[in-house]
C-alpha cells in the first residue's frame, strides 16, 4: 500500500504538499494590475539593465529573441491566495542575460512601463529561477499579463514577476518597490507565507 494514495490530497484538513501555506488552486488565469495595461509597441519595447556603476545593457525584441529560449513550466503564487499550476511561458534565462555582466550588487529594483517597481536580492535572478517572458502557453503575451515582456520569478509571490518589464536597475543596497514600500514584505517567499511586512 503506498504511502501517499491518491485521497490524501483531498482529504479534509489534510495539506496539499505543493500547495504554500494559506493559497488555494485555481485554474483560470486572473488579471491582477494597479491601473491599466500601459500599451507597449513590442517593436518599441526594450530592456535595459543598469549596474551599480552605471554601466547598462540594452536588448530591444530582436536581440531578445536572438537569445538562447527556454520554455519553464511553473507554479505561481499571488499574495491574494490563489496559486495556477503548470503555467507554461518562453523566454530568455536573467542568467543568460547576467552572463558577462560585471557587478558585486547584491540587489535589484525592477521597473516597468507605466511606472511599477518590485524589489529583490540579485541572488535571486540567478540559477535557472528567472526569466524575462514574452509567450505564455503557446501564444504571445497578451498585454493583461504584462506583454510584450514581463520578469518571471515564480518562487516567490507573482508580485515580484513584474509586467511589462523596462529596466533592471542592480544595486548595492536594497531599495523597496511599489507594494513593498506599501506594507507587503520585503522577500516575498510563499513557502515562509511571507505576505507583509514583519510576516
Ligand atoms: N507592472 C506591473 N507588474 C505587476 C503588477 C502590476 O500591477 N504592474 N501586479 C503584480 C501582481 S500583484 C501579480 S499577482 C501579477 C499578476 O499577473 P497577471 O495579471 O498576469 O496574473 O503581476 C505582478 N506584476
Ligand atoms: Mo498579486
Amino acid at each position: 500500500m503506498p504511502i501517499i494514495s491518491k485521497g490524501f490530497r483531498g482529504r479534509p484538513g489534510g495539506r496539499d504538499p505543493e500547495l504554500p501555506p494559506g493559497q488555494y488552486r485555481t485554474t483560470d488565469f486572473p488579471v491582477l494590475s494597479t491601473g491599466p495595461s500601459p500599451h507597449v509597441d513590442p517593436d518599441r519595447w526594450s530592456l535595459t539593465l543598469v549596474t551599480e556603476a552605471g554601466e547598462t545593457s540594452t536588448w530591444d525584441r530582436q536581440a531578445l529573441l536572438a537569445l538562447p529560449q527556454e520554455r519553464p513550466t511553473v507554479d505561481i503564487h499571488c499574495v491574494t491566495k490563489w496559486s495556477k499550476f503548470g503555467t507554461s511561458w518562453r523566454g530568455v534565462s536573467l542568467d543568460t542575460l547576467l552572463d558577462g555582466v560585471s557587478t558585486a550588487a547584491s540587489f535589484v529594483k525592477v521597473a516597468s512601463y507605466g511606472g511599477y517597481t518590485t524589489n529583490l536580492p540579485l541572488e535571486d535572478l540567478r540559477g535557472g529561477r528567472a526569466w524575462v517572458v514574452h509567450e505564455f502557453d503557446g501564444r504571445p503575451l497578451t498585454p493583461e499579463h504584462g506583454g510584450p515582456v514581463r520578469l518571471l520569478v515564480p518562487h516567490l509571490y507573482f508580485w515580484k514577476s513584474a509586467k511589462w518589464v523596462r529596466e533592471l536597475q542592480l544595486l548595492t543596497q536594497d531599495e523597496p518597490g511599489f507594494w513593498e514600500t506599501n506594507g507587503y514584505h520585503d522577500y516575498g517567499d510563499p513557502w515562509r507565507e511571507q505576505r507583509y511586512q514583519g510576516d
